[in-house]
């Protein structure tokens, strides 16, 4: 087994997710904002270091992707984040790309930027124990979009930081992200995230990535949040199989969802939906922000310093997350 393929398996096994705390400042000032707390430094790493020093990164967070900010911060107790995560047993990962910019050609759409200088910027987070990366492309639904152009630009951009990314021995997430926004109909959402995913596996291929060394890092198939024709979870967990099963080559190891802006339970209960079916020999997880930290955030937001209490109420969404990656979650557990 090649240590890629060690590591991604280290990162999504049993049961195992991955918290995706790499907010940008940006998008992390929005939620702190939203529950009335300043968006400081300190505060952005007190409330990240309570989840990073929550039981559950031992007993179900495989890895964490962190931000830039976070990774060069020391903790409470005088120590590297990198460090503090391993340590707890968990993989410190990071997000490589320098967010989501306007695609010359298309300006409703976006084009992930980053890859200048990337290849020294990697060797720098090797050193300090990085074991993962992250890089997401962005991809709007309407009846035009996402455009061919986003399609084969996203790719290559995902392409090309992989292969720098394994050359530097650490697993790359590839996450091209079909956004929920709009009114269109999960059929539309299945036939979109069809061909952005099939692209880039051309594009991985042509770039010599080693595919049993990443982790692809998708959207669940969705209706828009402005459809009128809701569909079942079932049906949700029937499509996103669908399209994996056609879409992926089997060399791939894993799958770890993002939420993309599903309620806790809803990303929680499809993600077991989606095991309980799972009939292919992927690993199917969890990489989520939001639906793993907003309860967490909202108490912790109402007195900064009750880490115990907000841990508990991590703990409890970290362990129902890593029931679902295994098909074993239910209602019943929910508090
Ligand atoms: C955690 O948010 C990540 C990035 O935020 P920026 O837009 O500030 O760069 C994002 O890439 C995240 O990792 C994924 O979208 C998954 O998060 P959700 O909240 O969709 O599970």
């Amino acid at each position: 087994m090649s240590e890629l393929n060690n590591i991604a398996l280290k990162i999504i096994e049993n049961g195992k997710g991955i918290l995706a705390a790499d907010e940008s400042t940006s998008t992390m000032t929005k939620r702190l904002d939203s529950v009335n707390v300043p968006s400081t430094p300190e505060n952005r790493l007190i409330f990240r270091e309570t989840l990073f020093t929550s039981s559950s990164m031992t007993d179900c967070i495989g890895g964490v992707i962190l931000y830039d900010e976070t990774i060069k911060q020391i903790s409470s107790k005088k120590k590297k984040i990198t460090e503090l995560i391993s340590e707890m047993g968990s993989l410190p990962g990071i997000k490589v790309d320098t967010g989501a910019k306007v695609l010359a050609g298309s300006k409703d759409e976006k084009i992930t930027e980053g890859l200048d200088g990337l290849r020294e910027r990697l060797k720098e987070y090797y050193k300090i124990g990085v074991k993962f990366t992250k890089w997401r492309g962005v991809y709007l639904i309407s009846k035009d979009y996402p455009s061919k152009l986003s399609i084969n630009s996203n790719a290559h951009a995902l392409a090309r930081y992989s292969a720098l990314v394994q050359e530097c021995n650490m697993v790359p997430i590839v996450e091209p992200e079909v956004l929920m926004d709009g009114e269109h109909s999960a059929e539309d959402c299945y036939k979109k995230t069809s061909k952005v995913i099939e692209r880039c596996f051309e594009e991985l291929i042509l770039h010599k990535v080693d595919l049993k060394g990443i982790i692809l890092k998708p959207n669940m198939i969705l209706p828009g949040n402005k459809s009128k024709n809701k569909i079942s979870n079932d049906e949700v967990a029937r499509l996103t199989l669908k399209c994996l099963k056609n879409c992926v080559p089997s060399e791939v190891p894993g799958i770890a969802f993002l939420s993309g802006g599903q309620s806790e339970i809803e990303a929680t209960e499809n993600l077991n939906l989606i095991n309980k079916h799972n009939d292919t020999n992927f690993i199917m997880s969890y990489s989520y922000g939001r639906a793993l930290q907003q309860s967490a955030l909202k108490f912790w937001s109402k007195d900064i310093k009750n880490i115990e209490g907000t841990q508990k109420i991590f703990n409890h969404r970290a362990k129902m997350n890593t029931l679902a990656a295994q098909g074993k979650w239910s209602k019943d557990f929910e508090i």
